[in-house]
């Protein structure tokens, strides 16, 4: 039984999500279907809790919208990379629902959930208790004025609202109260003894994971709050609990049971899933980031416990984060690359190959492009493609019919070479040491390129035809052996070469095929298997131009030439401090479209915090803003001429004026250019170059 953690229906995924939790799964299953393992895989869309409605609130849209547009998102994200569940659920499904619901009133029978009292925030003018998350004040640790009543973003401490200085409600901007509410808790404390007599046989876990859920338990279990004040969740099966829900984290683990239920279903087998959840010589897997995993080591082992009879998790195989260019993925912050943009410009299995080969299994690891493209060119072309090519055109410009001869010293240490990589392989993917066994792969395949130069056929059609095809056929059992290994990490590639040195097919290999001496193949002649990746010049274009609408614009409390600006990017809102104040009316700002440095660090200007850089025109009097054209939408990214921004993090103010930002004369008109990499460049979105509102004189600085 295998399940990936079900991500948050709140965000594109990007390369960090892929390499640490749904790359190494998918890998790992196909290895155990391709040595004749019977495997379910389950994942979902987790669609509830605060991340989702906090979206909803900033696109001013509903949570449902969100979720639905990124679970069909994560369909298509995933199977653009080959990862294949067996289902990928969500837990909007009504089935889904109900198991929880089923779950949530046999603990309770059981004693296992306990009803207390609770004091939350309640808001007056909305009439409710609030989500912790939904108060926001001063943080009482580092003074970050937009911390959230659950955590404060910018020291990262996690908070209780009661803690905020000057809490208010960011709905409607009122003072909370703090009332009396009752929730129910999870008594996790119950469990405590059982939880680490388990892990007591969990010595082959990562030790990361097992030290830190050895000091998480040792800690001592408290009772946890497994309902919260919200309308967007799984409803209470009791009475009177009208605007409570069951809490995110208690259900979404859950949706690993219901997804192989309604897997089971679908599949016309409906008790399936139990074959997987009550037989206990089945080993349940779970992938995941490191932030998720006391969730998957106490808490819903804790629930399994108190169910009774079903399987507990056999491992954990938590991988750290990927990092690009020594910061971490971050979406909203501009760091790295999602699924979706990297495809643009890497095929997939270049990208499954060399986040394999640099999987975050024991520690974090870089992700760089220029990494990737050595890595693939030098090991999976140059060295695995150009062996097949040079074997499969020897033989067809021969015309030489590879056949089993009487098998000399060289073919024997070949065979037997074969034999103990591919043992190693397999003992290191069972132990979900994906990264390790890859390199078992790579040694077998400059194994291989020294047997065929060693081998020389060249020399062999002149002299011992019969022995010159041994050897060829030889060369082709070491490149199966070399397919069936790449199978599992690079699928579509591994069908390509199945198909160039003889027809066969993955579902049906069990490995004793490979000791068939006998095997015949029909190799047909090809261009190069894979080509060489060429991401082009280096993309220096480290701005992140993206268009930014003006919803409000206020003076600044403290500076008389400096205003505050609430603007809108689409999905995310941001908050600017700009030097506008003797250039602009505020009521002309109202509105606006302008042209935003997204990727500026945040800096606080007289207090106020600026997130990112509006750009204008300045010509020694006048100071106009940068436009961008009509059709443009908030969010959308500008270009410097070809160049896309390379999600390289962020910039500082003096980087920026590196790249020499000017207006210049381009066709008669006045647009904005910037330098990159000594070359003037035009902004632009979809080709329409950015203008100003209003005349500005030519050569005017941009800033
Ligand atoms: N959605 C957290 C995350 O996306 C959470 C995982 C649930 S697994 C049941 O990282
Ligand atoms: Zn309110």
């Amino acid at each position: 039984m295998v399940n990936a953690a079900l991500p948050y229906a709140n965000g594109s995924l990007h390369l960090g999500h892929i390499a640490g939790a749904y790359l190494s799964p998918d890998i790992f299953v196909r290895f155990n279907r391709m040595i004749g393992n019977e495997v379910m895989f389950i994942s979902g869309s987790d669609e509830y809790g605060t991340p989702i409605t906090i979206s909803a609130e900033k696109q001013k849209t509903t949570p449902e919208e969100i979720a639905e547009k990124f679970h069909r998102e994560f369909l298509e994200t995933f199977s653009s990379m080959d990862i294949k569940f067996d289902f990928f659920t969500r837990t909007s499904y009504q089935e889904h629902w109900e198991t929880a619901q089923e779950i949530f009133l046999d603990l309770l029978g059981k004693g296992y959930l306990a009803e207390k009292p609770m004091i939350s925030p309640y808001c007056a003018k909305c009439g409710r208790f609030m989500p912790d998350r939904y108060i926001e004040g001063t943080c009482p640790h580092c003074g970050f004025k937009q911390a959230r009543g659950d955590q404060c973003d910018e020291c990262g401490r996690t908070l209780d609202p009661q803690e905020l200085i000057d809490p208010r409600c960011v709905l409607c901007d009122e003072v909370p109260e703090f009332r009396e509410t009752s929730h129910f808790f999870l008594r996790l404390d119950l469990f405590q003894e059982k939880l680490m007599t388990w892990l007591e046989e969990k010595n082959f876990w990562r030790s990361n994971v097992l030290a830190f859920t050895r000091n998480f338990i040792s800690a001592g279990l408290k009772e946890r709050p497994i309902t919260r004040d919200l309308d967007w969740g799984v409803p209470i099966p009791l009475k009177g609990y009208d605007h409570k829900r069951i809490y995110v984290w208690f259900e979404a683990l859950i949706g690993y049971l219901s997804g192989s239920k309604i897997y089971s279903e679908k599949i016309g087998k409906p008790d399936y899933w139990k074959e997987f959840y009550y037989d206990g010589n089945v080993r349940t897997y779970y992938f995941l980031g490191k932030d998720n995993i006391p969730f998957h080591t106490v808490i819903w082992p804790a629930i399994l416990m108190g169910m009774g009879g079903i399987n507990l998790p056999y491992d954990v195989p938590a991988n750290e984060y990927l990092r690009f260019k020594g910061e971490q993925f971050s979406k909203s912050r501009g760091i790295g690359l999602t699924v979706a943009e990297a495809l643009k410009v890497i095929p997939k299995d270049y990208l499954r190959f060399y986040m394999a080969m640099n999987l975050p299994e024991t520690g974090d690891s870089d992700f760089t492009l220029s990494d990737l493209q050595d890595k693939v060119n030098s090991e999976l072309i140059d060295k695995f493609g150009n062996l097949i090519h040079r074997v499969v055109s020897f033989i067809t410009k021969n015309q030489v019919e590879p056949v089993p001869g009487i098998p000399d010293q060289s073919d024997l240490k070949a065979l037997e070479e074969a034999e103990r990589r591919f043992e190693n392989y397999s003992a290191l993917i069972s132990k979900v040491q994906i990264k390790r066994a890859f390199y078992e792969w790579l040694e077998l395949v400059k194994f291989s390129n020294v047997y065929f130069n060693d081998a020389a056929p060249w020399k062999l059609i002149r002299t011992d035809r019969a022995k010159c095809a041994a050897k060829l056929h030889t060369a082709l059992v070491l490149i199966e052996y070399l397919d069936y290994m790449l199978y599992p990490y690079c699928p579509s590639s591994a069908e390509k070469v199945a198909g160039i040195i003889g027809p066969d097919n993955f579902s049906s290999f069990v490995s004793s095929d490979l000791r068939r001496p006998e095997k015949s193949f029909s190799p047909v002649a090809t261009e190069v298997p894979f080509e060489k990746l060429d991401l082009g010049s280096r993309n220096e274009n480290r701005i992140d131009l993206r268009v930014a609408i003006i919803e409000e614009a206020v003076m600044h409390p403290n500076s008389d030439h400096l205003l505050i600006l609430k603007l809108s990017l689409g999905t995310e809102k941001r908050q600017i401090v700009a030097g506008l104040r003797n250039h602009y009316e505020l009521s002309d700002l109202k509105g606006k479209k302008i042209v935003l440095v997204a990727n500026l660090k945040k800096a606080k200007l007289r207090g106020e915090v600026s997130e990112g850089m509006l750009l204008a025109a300045a010509d020694g009097e006048k100071v106009v803003l940068l436009k961008p054209d009509e059709d443009s939408l908030p969010g959308d990214r500008i270009n410097l001429g070809d160049l896309p921004f390379n999600m390289s993090g962020q910039l500082t103010i003096d980087e920026l004026k590196g790249f020499n930002l000017k207006i210049e004369n381009v066709d008669g008109k006045n647009v904005a250019t910037a330098t990159v990499s000594g070359k003037q460049m035009t902004m632009n979105r979809n080709g329409i170059s950015i203008s100003t509102y209003g005349e500005v004189g030519t050569g005017s600085t941009v800033r």
